[in-house]
């Protein structure tokens, strides 16, 4: 069996001889993320898999962000190293239930997350992500807006935006539902000096209080400008990795799962993303992601609208 640093020099020759790029989020393991080309939240490895000029794109992430990828890029071979990394948000909501639910707002604005699978992208007008919500949603204004699928988000929506009117499915991601505030605040009164950080999944509680929400992206710039010392982290762990690297005279404090006396609250489908799993993927050109051509016609439409949005 290889050692890692075997493996991650094998994936580089790999990469070189099959002009194959690797998208990794933010989200997954350290060891991962140093073997990509590329690292960002969704919004900005969208547009990586849609400006790049490799053969193979080979998604370090779970399986939504794989299809986005494909959706953009349908002429590339897109990988996904373990098909089994699926996401809760995606799960909660079925393309039969949305279809169903969608037609009870006929004249609303379909905006979904892009944590949903490419059968709801189809059924939806724009997607947005955590980085560009706000700003999608403010330039909907006038409009009615059904969004979905996560509901701490959307509640999240309608106090920034001030758009109480907003149609909220109700699906949540399960690792960012485990935050409790009671925790935060034992955190707080023990690192009085560090600000908290929360990504707004979080439930509303969390949010509330947090010195600032944003999405991983915008939790990464915040501390390059705030010039702070100590941060409280409320998002998956796998962020750590990049704050780190960027800020290594900065501390931070990840915040623990409310059912967890110690420790991070990891993704375990972003954690299934190995480099053994990712070098096979590259040797076989498999297991591929394959959409449906009409499905991906109607879903490419609401990801190129965010994009046209969010540049
Ligand atoms: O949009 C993403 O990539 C996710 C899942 C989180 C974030 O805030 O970046």
């Amino acid at each position: 069996m290889a050692d890692n640093t075997t493996l991650a020099d094998k994936i580089a020759a790999l990469k070189r001889e099959k002009n194959a790029v690797i998208l990794a989020h933010y989200y997954t393991r350290p060891e991962v993320q140093q073997v990509a080309d590329f690292i960002g939240d969704s919004l900005a490895l969208s547009q990586a898999a849609a400006a790049t000029d490799a053969d193979i794109i080979l998604f370090a992430g779970v399986y939504f962000m794989a299809e986005t990828a494909k959706v953009l890029s349908p002429g590339k071979k897109v990988l996904i190293p373990d098909p089994a990394a699926g996401c809760s948000l995606a799960d909660s909501c079925s393309a039969a239930d949305f279809r169903r639910f969608r037609e009870r707002y006929p004249d609303h604005k379909v905006v979904a997350y892009v944590n949903t699978s490419v059968e709801v992208k189809a059924l939806t007008d724009i997607c947005c992500t955590s980085s560009n919500a706000v700003k999608i949603i403010r330039a909907l204004e006038g409009q009615k807006i059904l969004f979905a699928p996560d509901r701490n988000l959307g509640d999240y929506l309608k106090r920034v935006t001030g758009r109480d009117d907003i149609v909220l499915w109700d699906g949540a991601c399960h690792v960012h539902e485990k935050f409790s505030l009671e925790k935060i605040l034992e955190l707080k009164r023990e690192h009085p000096d560090a600000k908290v950080l929360a990504h707004p999944e979080c439930k509303k509680p969390v949010l509330l209080a947090a010195d600032f929400v944003g999405s991983t992206a915008a939790i990464i710039d915040y501390v390059g400008s705030d010039g702070g010392k100590k941060y409280i982290i409320v998002t998956e762990s796998g962020i750590l990795f990049e704050l780190q690297e960027k800020y290594p005279e900065i501390d931070f404090i990840p915040a623990p799962p409310t059912d967890s006396t110690c420790g991070c609250n990891d993704c375990e489908y972003m954690k299934l993303v190995t480099l053994p799993k990712i070098y096979d993927a590259l040797v076989n050109e498999s297991p591929e992601v394959v959409i449906d051509e009409e499905v991906r016609r109607r879903a490419e439409g609401s990801i190129r609208n965010m994009l046209g949005m969010s540049k």
